[in-house]
């Protein structure tokens, strides 16, 4: 396993973007470790304004920082607001990168997102097939925007000297997903579904697409136990890949969450519905190699997930 070269115990760490499911995920993981936890609120801090931004982080002096924080959404969402996708995330790297660099921050760690990856790379996609081919369209501007986030880390570390990383998670889901349909990913969406049409007793579901379209999950406290080893053992400029290592097609995926919720009826797929990237399978050889491994399987996962959502989501989704 690759040895400890930057231990977080005794250190002041700022996560970016703390009350999302990743953010609040590195949380709960850094609660384990003896370290002091910086956090911002939207409303005191608005991370896509610079000056704002630059200012935060001098005060506070983090020793790292977890760039948690961006907008982020399913594939509707990113297909439907491509103006926020791509400026707001622009933003809130740039200023946090460039802001941590003013204030000394010894190590950063940003996190990509598996769209940035050609639409029709060779699978499973090894961190080199970066810039490849062409992106998928329905999720290009937030691509673009996270490819400019693993650029900016690289070129910092080369000008700068800059000890900042990114990784590279696949799906994610898990503890406080965004269970909006308009904005949800399709775990979150295809729970929300299910569980209402078995409290009203409808009789059909509705999934998006042809169910073909194949994706890894992994849930979001292994991302969380993942980004903690890579900013504490590694410091290179390449990104790193973080996934399950498996896939599974959308239709898969909808018989196990029907499973897991217990809903009698039918599913309806409608084909009119975008089914973007056919495949995103990573490969994690990198991290693999480094000697990480995720633990939550994607059905114990869903149980979690669905737990999570009855206790604190599903009054709040009709
Ligand atoms: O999770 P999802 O929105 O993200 O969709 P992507 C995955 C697949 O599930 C697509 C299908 O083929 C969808 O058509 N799907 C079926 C549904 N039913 C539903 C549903 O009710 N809701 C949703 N959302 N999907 C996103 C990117 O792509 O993945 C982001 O748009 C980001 O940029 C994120 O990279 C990780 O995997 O297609």
């Amino acid at each position: 396993m690759n040895p400890i070269i930057f231990p977080l115990a005794g250190k002041r760490v700022f996560v970016a973007g703390h009350r999302g499911m990743v953010g609040s995920a590195v949380v709960r993981r850094l609660k384990s470790i003896d370290c002091e936890i910086l956090t911002v609120g939207h409303k005191e801090l608005d991370l896509r304004r610079q000056d704002a931004t630059e200012s935060w982080l001098a005060k506070a002096k983090p020793d790292a920082v977890f760039v948690a924080a961006a907008t982020v959404g399913g594939i509707l969402a990113n297909d439907t607001r491509p103006a926020q996708f791509l400026y707001d995330n622009m933003m809130i790297e740039g200023n946090l990168i460039e802001g941590a660099r003013q204030a000394g921050v010894k190590k950063l760690l940003f996190l990509g997102s598996s769209c940035i990856y050609p639409r029709l790379a060779p699978q499973p996609m090894r961190e080199d097939m970066l810039l490849t081919g062409a992106l998928e369209p329905t999720n290009q501007w937030y691509a673009i925007a996270k490819i400019a986030g693993l650029k900016l880390c690289a070129a910092y570390r080369r000008q700068y000297g800059c000890d900042f990383i990114s990784a590279q998670p696949t799906n994610l889901y898990g503890p406080g997903d965004t269970y909006d349909l308009l904005a949800s990913h399709v775990i979150p969406a295809l729970i929300a579904k299910t569980h209402h049409a078995k409290l009203t007793g409808t009789a059909e579901v509705e999934i998006w697409g042809t169910g073909k379209p194949r994706r890894e999950f992994l849930h979001v406290d292994d991302l969380a136990d993942a980004l903690v080893f890579l900013m504490e053992r590694y410091s290179d400029e390449s990104h790193v890949n973080i996934g399950w290592g498996e896939d599974v097609s959308i239709a898969e995926l909808a018989a196990m969450v029907v499973e897991t919720v217990g809903f009698r009826g039918k599913l309806h797929y409608a084909t009119e519905k975008p089914d973007g990237m056919p495949r995103k399978l990573l490969d994690v050889g990198m991290l693999n190699g480094f000697g990480w491994r995720p633990t939550i399987r994607l059905p114990e996962g869903l149980v979690h997930a669905y737990r999570w959502f009855v206790e604190n989501a599903a009054d709040k989704v009709r």
